[in-house]
């Protein structure tokens, strides 16, 4: 899902594809001079949907612009639909600064943990600890004197038994000619995917209930039923079974795709922002259906339920640059020494984490 773009021919594209690379983040080579830094290439944000402006202006005034509704129902917060998209919610600053802070430490300290699977798993087996071997500066050596292993046996920072076992950075032996090594700070930075509760396989695109799985952690279950409410039928409740979270750094990107692998699309996908700012596309049954481009913050849930499930979505930019990512409030929440590295990461990251009802 996460890629770059290699079409060139504008023809060939799908509306989709079209607006993906309007909004995606390329950069200037204007310069030849290696010392210049490179820049952004400037893009037109003027038709991007913002709800942040729109629930201000509804507080203010009562004011929705065409084409949005603010949904009547007993929520402790406003919710706003798109008239053209039954099942679509949006619940702008829906988190308060700390629960964002807390779900983006659990993102990086505990979701990436196993039983839950990475997209690390394919090639390192089960890594254990990551952010605090990344924090400590240490690396996953691999010894290769030890027999291979598939990718079901943990590796444990804590032992040197395993082919992949975390050191220090600087040990001798991570040059030595025995041995490969990555920085568990590059491996953090490459991390893209983590999943919780029932494991989703993607090479075979579907939940894999025979993978080892811890449930979802329970705090998370009651926000995401909570949360979920405004789309689900009078009387029901959201049962949260499956999450997968979604680590994006500067210029990463989540091409056009449907959710099609659960059950009952009835249900909702709750999906919450964290961290930088996004753009996210919304289009509709077909590719060639042109999206509509919204920004997504820190702090935002979105809600896809019903016929807006059948619709093709994704995330073609983050901003990472001061006057776009806005997250002041992160950075002031985070200026102990103690959050120090989270800081540091989600200074250029987005964590999005989506929740599931499977059955
Ligand atoms: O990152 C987002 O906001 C969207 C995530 C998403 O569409 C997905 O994981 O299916």
């Amino acid at each position: 899902m996460y890629g770059s773009d290699s079409i060139n021919d504008d023809s060939e594209r799908t509306a989709f594809r079209k607006t993906e690379k309007k909004y995606k983040l390329y950069y200037d080579s204007t310069s030849k001079s290696s010392k210049k830094k490179k820049q952004p290439r400037p893009v037109d944000l003027s038709e991007v949907i913002d709800f942040k402006a729109i629930s201000e202006s509804f507080d203010r005034n009562g004011d929705l612009r065409a084409g949005v509704s603010k949904l009547e129902c007993p929520f402790d917060r406003p919710v706003f639909c798109l008239d053209d998209c039954p099942g679509f919610y949006f619940i702008p600053a829906a988190l308060s600064i700390e629960e964002q802070c807390r779900w983006i430490k659990e993102s990086l300290m505990s979701f990436p943990q196993p039983p839950n699977r990475t997209n690390h798993n394919a090639i390192y087996g089960a890594v254990h600890n990551l952010f605090n071997a990344a924090k400590n500066k240490q690396a996953l050596v691999k010894d290769e004197t030890a027999p291979a292993e598939d990718d079901s046996v943990s590796v444990d920072i804590n032992s040197q038994n395993h082919r992949w076992a975390c050191l220090e950075e600087l040990d001798s032996s991570v040059n030595g000619d025995s041995c490969k090594s990555v920085s568990a700070s590059v491996l953090l930075r490459k991390l893209r995917w983590s999943t919780l509760g029932l494991q989703f396989d993607w090479s075979k695109r579907s939940y894999n209930v025979s993978l080892p799985h811890n449930k979802i952690p329970d705090a998370l279950c009651q926000l995401a039923k909570k949360m979920a409410a405004p789309a689900m039928a009078v009387g029901e409740e959201f049962q949260p079974e499956a999450a997968i979270v979604n680590y994006f750094g500067s210029g990463d990107m989540l091409g056009g795709h449907l959710d099609d692998m659960e059950a009952d699309w009835s249900k909702p996908i709750v999906s919450m922002s964290l961290g930088c700012k996004a753009i996210f596309l919304l289009g509709g049954k077909s590719r060639n259906d042109e999206p509509l481009a919204m920004f997504l913050r820190s702090g935002d849930i979105v809600l896809m339920s019903g016929e807006a499930r059948e619709r093709f979505h994704g995330v073609p930019r983050i901003f990472t640059d001061t006057e776009h990512a806005e997250i002041g409030s992160l950075e002031k929440q985070f200026s102990d020494e103690d959050d120090s590295f989270y800081l540091e990461y989600i200074k250029t990251s987005r964590i999005n984490i989506n929740i599931r009802q499977v059955f």
